[in-house]
């Protein structure tokens, strides 16, 4: 390739094919024992961890590298007791009929009610917003790029980053969430996009008896 101003040598580490294998086969068996928990410990993290795990977030690649998201980390429990109160305000009426009798069957077999006491428990929550703009020192807006994607893929990460850690999260969506701008304080471009309690599981922690696809389901290969 050309040599362009403004780039600077790969740091790449080359495997070899066993090796690779090795090293995709044991991430792969570290990240299957990832569960969604909903039952924490009281248990502080320190906050140093969290921002760990958020730090590895943000390396995730993001549109026109924008790093269109913001992560608010909570824990003072007075924040924390105000979002519950929110959240399970929503749910009740999620569950009392927003969501269709299908969608309530398909959540049985999690065991999910309106009641969302481990938004008081859980030692932090990360709230992750999205960047639906910037606005620059001039106060102009600028753009962000494929929003969405962006933040779902450092969610993702935020998520593995916590799992190696040694901590238990869950994917929370309390909707409608717009309450959570306006208790956060967020500024106007910033929206809600998961709600992810983080923590230690309580102790006999228990999770749904439930299956991930095989391979088979999920990857077609054309060769
Ligand atoms: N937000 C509700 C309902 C809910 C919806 C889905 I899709 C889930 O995977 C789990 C729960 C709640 O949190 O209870």
């Amino acid at each position: 390739m050309d040599h362009q101003t403004g780039f600077i040598p790969l740091a790449y580490t080359r495997r070899a094919p066993e090796e690779m294998l090795e090293r995709a086969q044991a991430f792969r068996m570290e990240l299957e024992r990832r569960r969604s928990v909903r039952h924490f410990s009281d248990e502080s993290v320190p906050e140093v961890v969290i921002e760990e795990v958020v730090r590895t977030a943000s390396t995730a690649p993001s549109g026109a590298n924008k790093q269109p998201w913001t992560f608010v980390a909570v824990s003072e429990p007075a924040l924390k007791r105000r979002i519950r109160e929110a959240a399970e305000e929503e749910e009740r009426i999620n569950y009392n009929g927003r969501m269709d009798a299908e969608w309530i069957e398909d959540l049985k077999p999690l065991g999910t009610d309106a009641s969302k006491p481990f938004l008081e428990v859980a030692p932090w929550i990360v709230v992750v917003f999205k960047r639906a703009y910037e606005v620059d020192a001039t106060g102009r807006k600028r753009q962000n790029y494929y929003v969405n994607e962006s933040v779902g893929i450092a969610t993702g990460m935020l998520l593995t980053a916590a799992h190696h850690a040694g901590l238990v999260a869950l994917t929370h969506t309390p909707s409608p969430m717009n309450f959570l701008a306006e208790v956060l304080g967020r500024p106007s471009n910033e929206r809600p996009y998961l709600l992810i309690p983080m923590g230690f599981p309580e102790a006999r922690c228990t999770v749904p008896d439930i299956a991930r696809k095989p391979l088979d389901q999920v990857l077609v290969v054309h060769k």
